[in-house]
């Protein structure tokens, strides 16, 4: 996935204004138009920055020259960039210019050049006037830096083969893909679930933080959400140390990781026969108050997650993303 891009914008330069004369040889010549303005715009029907990475230029249209009749020469037609949500525009520094967060909302980054005079504007100005013109202002040129941050109402951790992409495949009409060797899930992926939006990420272990495993880069994607599902395999021997163990590298991650609301989610409880279940269940009792104990494999474990996710995030968002 492409979520990161540089990219130079450039605003139309303004038309020149031209010299003419009517038959009575009075200045008839027109202004020239205004160069096109830059503009970014947020939209949320784009994922990644793939598209925006093909041109990487993005040009707005010159003004036209000025026109006889005392015409004003056309503007430049101004270009809207579109982002996928929530995109970070920093200037080629790595200074901040604006984050993108809503759709259909567009933002002016350059603005076009002034189109020049015509005689026929300069004519007051006496004979010097009615013989000149001026040249349309020159457009400006930036580089810019984007970086996209995915937006998803609940974000999917734990350890690799823990079952994220599965249980986020079986919530939704997603087919990521699953394997049983660690790291299958390679960059964050979304799907919805009834108006929610679910991001499946890659796994983390024990040092993400410091770079091992797969990094951390990928975890700019969850600053939006507001909500955690916890995946944690049964296959675990010893389920409460591997829970604080990733609970010690949210932390290590980000404070926001950390502090956002959990719902565990103790997977692939269908390997285990129904007493081996009670039994887990009786140990599990004992650490954790709120879990739910699940199967991506069974269509009642799935409803029930469901339900609960559902109750849970309309708690916390009063409206989708
Ligand atoms: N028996 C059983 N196996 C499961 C279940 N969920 C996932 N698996 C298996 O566990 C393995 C890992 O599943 P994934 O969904 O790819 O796990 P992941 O957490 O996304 O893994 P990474 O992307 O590598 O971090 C696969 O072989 C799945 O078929 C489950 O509920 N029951
Ligand atoms: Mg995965």
């Amino acid at each position: 996935m492409r979520d990161r891009v540089k990219i130079t914008i450039e605003s139309g330069k303004g038309g020149d204004g031209i010299t003419a004369f009517d038959r009575k040889r009075k200045a008839d010549g027109g202004n020239g138009g205004k160069g096109g303005d830059v503009y970014i715009v947020g939209d949320s029907n784009s994922f990644d920055f793939s598209k925006i990475s093909e041109k990487q230029h993005f040009k707005a249209e010159n003004g036209e020259r000025g026109q006889k009749f005392k015409r004003t020469g056309k503007n430049g037609e101004d270009i809207y960039i579109k982002v996928p949500l929530v995109t970070k525009v920093y200037n080629g520094d790595e200074t901040e210019i604006i984050t993108i967060a809503k759709s259909g909302i567009s933002v002016k980054l350059l603005k076009g050049g002034t189109g020049g005079l015509g005689n026929f504007a300069l004519r007051k100005e006496g004979w010097d006037g009615k013989m000149s013109r001026t040249t349309g202002q020159e457009g400006e040129k930036k580089k810019l830096n984007l970086e996209l941050n995915l937006k998803a109402h609940v974000i999917f951790l734990g350890y690799p083969n823990a079952g994220k992409s599965s249980v986020v495949n079986a919530l939704t009409n997603a087919r990521y893909k699953v394997d049983s060797y660690e790291f299958t899930t390679l960059q964050p992926q979304l799907a919805t679930m009834e108006g929610y939006v679910l991001m499946d990420l890659p796994g983390l272990i024990e040092g993400t933080h410091k770079g091992k495993g797969l990094g951390d880069d990928f975890l700019k994607h969850t600053r939006y959400s507001q909500f955690l599902v916890h995946c944690i395999s049964l296959e675990n021997d010893n389920l409460k140390e591997t829970y604080q163990k990733m609970r010690e590298e949210f932390k290590n991650l980000s404070e926001g990781l950390y502090s956002i609301p959990e719902l565990v989610i103790f997977t692939k409880a269908d390997i285990y026969s129904e007493e081996q279940l009670k039994e887990i269940e009786g140990k599990i009792k004992k650490d954790f108050n709120d879990y739910i104990i699940m199967s991506s494999f069974k269509k009642e474990d799935l409803r029930i997650l469901k339900k609960e996710l559902k109750k849970r995030l309309s708690s916390v968002f009063d409206s989708t993303v």
